[in-house]
């Protein structure tokens, strides 16, 4: 992002570009067979993601039933799974796509509490395993677009954050939510280092933390989050730039005015405060009219998808912006 100066993929290699391409023909021809006959398109995509989604790292089995929530099962395929968990944003760790993966194993995510604190008429200390249990897990399949210019499909695990605000009683003058990752310098090396101004901080409005798209997020592919996702809890925001989808959260913060958030205070010109995903509107020094999807191979020469108006959650999101010049709220 800021230490970027140009659009994604010149830096480093995505995993998929460097996994033996041996592996890959194998699960597609595994998914060839199961495509195979009289299953069908249909079916075979169904097969296929279920395969898809099994496939975790191994971590604690956190199993969510499928979502009704409108949008919330993409029918795309998932990102596999070491794509989705070595390729990742999380400056604490560091600035390198890979970084995380590599780093993030010092992150300790047990005992792990959660402040909910302003404007709010239960605020409290809420601990990790009782937010857990607070409502229903799960799954849900969501685009994830990255304001770099790269995308993924991730099989999540949670439940509407609307599920935790209407618990916690929100005062009426309430119209914002930020919230606040853990910034915790012997754990995380890269908090010390002047990248952004920590914690790392979002913010939605209240309408948006309403909205049951945005999920509580505490495992995908049917495990617990990885400590490189943002174990043990994260927000995520499918309509919105990555950036909005805050990892490790310890603090969730009712205010009346919109919050400073981390991104817009390192360059307020290249990041709003929406974020909304919006082909339309550029980045200052990128378009934002396509994008690359992770795993889809051929490297940096890749077919380029283009990218959906709120990443393509249109049809459940675009009435909280009616009337809004998304142009100068970008
Ligand atoms: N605490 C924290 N949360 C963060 C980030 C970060 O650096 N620190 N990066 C963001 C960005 S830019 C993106 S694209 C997503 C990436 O999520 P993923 O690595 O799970 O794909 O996390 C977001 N949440
Ligand atoms: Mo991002």
């Amino acid at each position: 992002m800021l230490i970027h100066s140009r659009n994604d993929g010149f830096n480093h290699p995505v995993p998929s570009e460097i996994t033996p391409r041996g592996a890959y023909e194998n699960r597609r021809d595994m998914l060839k067979l199961l495509a195979g006959g009289a299953a069908g398109t249909a079916l075979a995509s169904w097969a296929a993601r279920d395969a898809m989604a099994q496939t975790g790292g191994g971590l604690a089995k956190l199993p969510g039933a499928k979502s009704a929530v409108a949008g919330a099962q993409s029918m795309e395929k998932a990102t596999e799974y070491k794509d989705a968990t070595t390729y990742n944003n999380f400056y604490e760790f560091g600035t390198d796509k890979a970084d995380p993966a590599k780093n993030a194993g010092t992150l300790k995510t047990r005992p792990w509490t959660v402040e909910v604190e302003g404007l709010v008429k239960k605020p409290g200390k809420y601990g990790i395993e009782d937010l857990i249990k607070l409502s229903a897990q799960e799954d849900r399949i969501y685009r994830l677009r990255c304001v770099e210019g790269w995308s993924m499909v991730i099989p999540w695990v949670g439940y509407s954050l609307a599920e935790l605000i209407k618990k916690v009683e929100p005062q009426g003058n309430a119209k914002f939510v930020e919230f606040v990752t853990l910034a915790d310098p012997k754990t995380m090396p890269f908090v010390g280092s002047r990248v952004l101004d920590w914690p790392y901080v979002e913010g939605l409005r209240m309408d948006e933390a309403m909205h049951p798209l945005t999920l509580l997020t505490f495992g995908m592919y049917g495990e617990v989050l990885p400590n490189q996702s943002g174990a043990p809890m994260r927000i995520v925001v499918p309509w919105k730039y990555g950036f909005k989808s805050g990892k490790s959260i310890v603090k969730i913060r009712f205010v009346e005015k919109e919050p400073s958030t981390a991104w817009n205070k390192a360059a307020a010109n290249e990041y709003g405060f929406y974020s909304n995903v919006n082909p339309n509107v550029d980045h200052p020094r990128w378009s934002q009219a396509t994008e690359r999807r992770i795993g889809d191979g051929g490297g940096l020469f890749a077919k380029r998808r283009k990218t959906e108006m709120f990443n393509g959650y249109e049809a459940q999101v675009g009435q909280l912006y009616a009337g809004m010049d998304l142009k100068k709220n970008y």
